[in-house]
């Protein structure tokens, strides 16, 4: 089988994200991140400090407390959120900003009650930590020696008295307020601050304080661009019509001329204006010609542009941005039909079947995520055939780079407004922080070519219908001023920001959502949502079989998934200790936060599809083919359904620390089982065998713009290997479709077995190129199958960065999982299957040397297991 990979291209991807603008020497710019120190307001010793970074990190690193991430540490960092931490440093300004007419402070993220000091002046007091704010110094800065202090607030002390003045009490399940010693006083619905900082069903409860991402000083003069929209009002092949808003502020009143290129664009367009003191708008329109359209992974090249802006003033260049800009035309269609409402996005005039996850922030402690984390992050999405990222509410707006390398790869974004999950009782004060955290984040995305949806919250509107919301707030008399309050904020607030700022993308007011607010979305019979998005977790938080995801229908799937642990290598990391072994010991506890209910979810399904496992690490290894299994099963159903359904994200792409979670890659970026199996269920073509209605179906969903032929191979062979049925066919492949290319009664192919001593084998094997896609697929639950002890075969060769390994089997080998010791290497494909006598070639990457390699390189396969 073979399967693209891309690799790595970092250098390209930080020039991206961190684009110099063409010299203008009227706009110097200081990143002021040196010499900080910080301290407990009420101590007296200061510490040095990373900025940006957060006081745990910093407290972490000055080995105050110890990694909360390792065992059952996070219990002993509870106290610090109870705490006024401050931060300062000496700040010497540099001389082309000093001499400069108008000087600002830029604060790209402060976390999250800040008050700022320059030289003893207050010059800020923050409340958002999804806000950036920019200050004008020029009056209080002297040459050197100046003093930027920051007094953070603990996030609890601030919102513990709005919590109490509340005669009702709210709603924020996740919020993990009895682990933070605060009793069940959910305070995180008071604070503009990533909800999952409280707690969440996956993670930790670590709520954060500091300066969580850069602090500029910037000088100019004359005139500086503060923001550049460039609307893609209309994109075909043929051409591209853009209105260009360029805003700038200016200190005189003069002419300025805005020149706008782009490479690989012949037209350079300039406009003159007059300008007054202060802001200024210029608008313009530019047409491109034949643009390269911008297309996301799997259906084309994702064209970006480089369009570089100018503004002159007197002759003189002033300032000058450049934006990579990929020309696109993306609408969400979700129009009446004949089933309800259609739900699917097209991408220049093409619908495309969503493929992806659900991504939440990687990290607890955000500010130490590597530019190298975010592009593998984005890189396992795009070589696991995605094409859409869903940055889900309970996190943050992310940083521009996960934006950028979004763009560069192809990878749609569905982008929540950061609400989930709960009640935010509205205050005047609270909606106009929130507008205006709604534009900064609007304005700072739009430009991006990946931004397919903004989407005003997760779960709230399901929430309200389908978690009792109704009822419980009637004892209290404010059912209707809450409603009101999420309808506000929901279905107008938010929805006319995006109308005003980016008016071409389509607004959701919540996911899931069917179109009226009014009315329950998802119905929880077969057909989960006839129009919208729907999160189906009956598989999982409700019991349903495994099997049910052949059933549930949907117009597009947004959320459902299923638990695992990571893997024994990962495990060994935060949970070392022999005695931790155990699912339930209180470290593997600590690091479940879905509690005995989740554990027990995993091990009730486990027991339901395979055998009892022999012990620790292969429950983890079973567990691991379970969560990979059902997912497959979903991802292909999902499929399967198209055009009906034109979607699928699964929950979740990632963790933010070690834990139990329906992750795909663990924290350390490990790939569990359900990758691998998603990269194949993702994979362009789908060969998909299935019974249905005592017939062996097998689909071939299509998602590429042409029809493409080959020849379809089915075998049925019992798990020595002995073919009992076989048929080979031509087929064709229409564009973008899913059909059933081969059907027969299950009887006759059976070849006089049982249905448990079978294994499906479907191929399709492309003409021209010959490339191979594989799906095995049985007739029964694993449990009713009696694997054979399996002789599986290596040998390795080096190869690149590490080892071409060839493995076969003399009989069929289900769920083959390779290993060797630690998590410092990479396995192209893991948990796969073998045909009895048909190799595979894997290749692993890896620091070991060839001895050592061979030595340590283990396999199991599911027979071992129990
Ligand atoms: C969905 C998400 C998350 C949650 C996950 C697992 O509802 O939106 O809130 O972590 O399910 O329960």
């Amino acid at each position: 089988m073979h399967y693209k990979t891309v690799v790595s291209t970092l250098v390209l991807a930080s020039t991206l994200a961190a684009t110099p603008p063409a010299k203008a020497d009227n706009v110097a710019k200081q990143q002021i991140n040196n010499g900080w120190t910080f301290k407990q307001v009420r101590g007296n010793n200061w510490y040095p400090a990373t900025v940006p970074g957060v006081v745990q990190t910093d407290l972490m690193n000055n080995q105050i407390i110890e990694d909360p991430f390792y065992r059952l540490n996070e219990r002993g960092i509870q106290w610090v959120d109870k705490e006024d931490w401050e931060y300062k440093t000496t700040l010497n300004v540099s001389p082309d900003i000093f001499d400069k007419d108008n000087i600002e402070l830029d604060f790209k993220g402060l976390d999250t009650y800040a008050d700022v000091y320059l030289n003893d002046s207050c010059i800020l007091k923050a409340d958002n930590m999804f806000r950036e704010w920019k200050v004008s110094v020029k009056s209080l800065l002297k040459k050197d020696g100046n003093e930027l202090r920051i007094y953070f607030h603990s996030p609890i002390k601030v919102d513990l008295p709005k919590f109490d003045a509340l005669k009702f009490p709210v709603e924020a399940g996740n919020d993990q307020s009895e682990n933070g010693g605060i009793f069940d006083k959910k305070v995180s619905v008071f604070a503009r601050k990533a909800g999952y900082h409280y707690g969440w069903d996956w993670g930790p409860r670590i709520v954060t304080s500091g300066i969580w991402r850069p602090v500029y000083l910037i000088g100019w003069n004359d005139a500086i661009i503060d923001n550049i929209f460039y609307e893609q009002t209309k994109v075909t092949p043929k051409r591209a019509d853009i209105k260009a808003q360029i805003r700038f502020n200016a200190d005189k009143e003069g002419e300025a001329t805005l020149t706008i290129k782009a490479d690989g664009v012949k037209t350079v367009w300039t406009k003159k204006a007059q300008v007054k003191k202060g802001t200024n708008l210029i608008e313009t329109k530019l047409t491109v010609n034949n643009p390269k359209l911008w297309w996301s992974n799997g259906l084309g090249e994702p064209h970006l542009y480089p369009f570089t802006a100018s503004i002159s003033m007197d002759g003189k260049v002033a300032d000058t941005k450049t934006i990579h800009l990929g020309l696109r035309s993306l609408k969400v269609i979700n129009k009446p039909d004949k089933d309800g409402h259609s739900f699917y996005f097209e991408l220049n005039g093409v619908p495309v079947f969503a493929k992806g996850a659900n991504y939440i922030p990687q990290d607890n402690f955000l500010p130490r995520v590597t530019p190298e984390q975010y592009e593998k992050t984005i890189l396992d999405a795009v070589n696991a055939n995605m094409n859409m990222l869903r940055v889900w509410g309970g996190g943050i707006y992310e940083n521009d780079l996960f934006y950028d390398l979004c763009d560069k790869y192809g990878i749609m974004v569905w982008q929540d407004f950061m609400f989930a999950c709960s009640i935010y009782p509205l205050t005047p004060e609270l909606e106009d922080n929130i507008r205006q955290e709604a534009v900064d984040n609007v304005v700072r995305l739009r430009n991006h070519p990946s931004i397919a949806i903004w989407c005003g919250n997760n779960e709230i509107h399901t929430a309200w219908f389908n978690w009792g919301w109704m009822k419980k707030f009637d004892a209290y008399g404010v059912t209707e001023q809450l409603r009101n309050d999420t309808k506000k904020l929901f279905n107008h607030l938010l929805a006319d920001v995006v109308k005003e700022y980016d008016p071409t993308v389509f607004y959701w007011p919540s996911s899931p959502y069917g179109g009226n607010p009014d009315a329950k979305c998802e119905t929880g019979k077969e057909i989960w949502n006839p129009d919208g998005d729907a999160h189906y977790w009956g598989v999982w938080h409700a019991k349903d079989s495994i099997a049910n995801y052949n059933k549930i229908k949907a117009r597009f799937f947004s959320e459902y998934g299923f638990q695992a642990f990571p893997e024994y290598q990962s495990v060994l990391k935060y949970a070392p200790e022999e005695r931790d072994h155990n699912i339930y010991s209180d470290v593997m506890m600590a690091h479940q936060r879905g509690g005995s209910h989740a554990n027990g979810l995993i091990e009730w399904y486990l027991l339901n599809e395979y055998r009892k496992p022999k012990d620790f690490p292969n429950f983890l290894y079973m567990g691991l083919l379970l969560q990979g299994d059902a997912i497959k099963t979903a991802i292909e159903a999902h499929r399967r359904m198209m055009p009906y359904n034109m979607g699928t994200l699964f929950w979740q792409h990632n963790d933010c620390w070690p834990v139990a979670s329906w992750s795909s890659r663990d924290y350390y970026g490990r790939w569990k089982a359900q990758h691998y199996f998603a990269k194949k269920a993702f994979n362009d073509i789908l060969v998909s065998p299935i019974a249905e209605d005592g017939k062996l179906n097998v689909w071939i969903v299509s998602d590429r713009l042409k029809a493409t032929k080959g020849k379809l191979d089915i075998r049925v062979m019992d798990l020595k290997g002995n073919v009992l049925f076989e048929k080979q066919s031509n087929v064709t492949l229409p564009a973008n479709t899913s059909q059933i290319q081969f059907s027969a009664p299950i009887e006759s192919v059976l070849g006089g077995k049982q249905k448990n001593e079978v294994v499906v084998n479907a191929r399709f094997i492309e003409n021209g190129n010959g490339e191979v896609v594989s799906n095995n697929y049985f007739f029964t639950r694993f449990k009713d199958i009696d694997f054979l002890k399996a002789d599986i075969q290596m040998t390795s060769v080096p190869a690149g960065d590490g080892y071409d390994v060839t493995v076969q089997s003399d009989v069929f080998a289900r769920g083959v999982f390779l290993s060797i010791d630690g998590i410092d290497n990479f396995f192209s494909d893991n948990y796969f299957d073998l045909l009895p006598g048909e190799p595979v070639t894997i290749h692993v990457t890896t620091k070991l040397d060839k001895e050592t390699f061979d030595k340590q390189l283990k396999n199991e396969s599911l027979a071992d297991a129990y």
